[in-house]
């Protein structure tokens, strides 16, 4: 059995000031007792399994954890070790030491009932999103990370933690939080890193087939419903290297679809042969949010931030104000446009 805590000790490969910042958050908690762990809401896969490495560590290591995340978790996630403890609100009263907050490059991203500082102490910020705003005390960040569950793992590894310490609860975690955020290892953000600390999950008592089964062998006959429509939609721009699917609320209504059905049908349109950018356009009453997946050759967090958005090199996202029609035919081809001039490598 090999040391996962003396591997995933912060190298050279790792940006300059990242050991000064790990070195830094894992003096406060050890000096604290009582955390408070959130993320963006509503979580994904990573968030949430972030979230709940640190907390199974922490808790662990003698600490007491509390988990809040102000929008349900996602049916899909919710048999993750764990997932049962995450608060809606805080309890009246509540006072934490620090919070570790996961996987989210933007304030804005925590939402509204995110307690003030009083409550929350000094905030540590794990992230691993390219486009990522300097919110927060201290920031854990590296983009090179495959998941925001290795960020939380490196923290417990400066807090002693070993990979003989990883209990079956915590492997699961982070397992789920490298398997989605790499795609199962095929995306580019997969890394030497990823693939060890994934054995040493599995050694851990992590099922990759359990995972499987819950993660992707679980869709719903209305997700079915709801592809079939959104396939429909398909439209190809660019020279047929941009693949647009469109989303309504009335397909969602037509397939008798939830939230959890909606996050992988962008991938859909990026599967296409010669096709560089997948988007999907989700309609809302005053906004149409854009989905956005890249092959690698474009950067789509360029793109989405173009719009007030972020995300990685590969996986983005950003909303564009449209209410009627016609704002959404001008968000449509202002977006055709922003991603003709990425593939003509004119958008810096
Ligand atoms: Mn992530």
């Amino acid at each position: 059995m090999y040391d996962v805590s003396s591997m995933s000790k912060p190298t050279a490969a790792h940006p300059p000031d990242f050991a000064a910042a790990l070195a830094e958050a894992a003096h406060l908690v050890h000096r604290g007792r009582r955390f408070l762990c959130a993320a963006h809401a509503p979580v994904d896969g990573d968030a949430l399994g972030a979230m709940l490495v640190t907390a199974h560590g922490l808790t662990a290591l003698g600490k007491e954890v509390v988990l809040l995340s102000p929008e349900p978790i996602p049916a899909r996630l919710g048999f993750l070790p764990g997932a049962d403890r995450v608060l809606r609100r805080l309890p009246r009263g509540s006072r934490f030491d620090a919070t570790l907050v996961h996987d989210t490059g933007a304030r804005h991203l925590l939402g509204e009932r995110f307690p003030e500082r009083e409550i929350s102490g000094p905030l540590i910020v794990l992230d691993h999103h390219a486009v990522s705003s300097e919110f927060g005390d201290i920031g854990v960040r590296d983009a090179s990370a495959a998941s925001t569950g290795v960020l939380s793992w490196r923290l417990l590894g400066e807090l002693g933690l070993r990979e003989q310490d990883m209990s079956p609860a915590l492997a699961t975690a982070l397992l789920t939080s490298l398997v989605e955020d790499t795609g199962w290892f095929r995306y580019s953000s997969t890394n030497p890193e990823a693939l060890r600390l994934a054995a040493a999950c599995v050694a851990a008592g992590a099922s990759p087939w359990g995972l499987a089964l819950e993660l992707e062998e679980s869709s719903s006959p209305a997700s079915l419903r709801l592809l079939r429509l959104v396939l429909g939609t398909l439209e190809l721009h660019c020279d047929e290297r941009l693949a647009l699917l469109t989303l309504t609320d009335d397909m969602m209504r037509e397939a008798g679809a939830t939230p959890d059905d909606v996050p992988k049908l962008v991938n859909y349109a990026r599967s296409l042969r010669g096709v560089e950018v997948g988007a999907l356009l989700t309609h809302g009453d005053r906004e149409m949010y854009v989905s956005l997946r890249g092959k690698g050759r474009v950067d789509v967090a360029r793109i989405a931030a173009r719009f007030g958005g972020g995300g990685h090199h590969s996986a983005a996202g950003c909303t564009i104000a449209a209410t009627d029609e016609q704002s959404r035919a001008a968000a449509r081809t202002a977006l055709v446009q922003a991603v003709a001039a990425a593939l003509a490598g004119e958008l810096q």
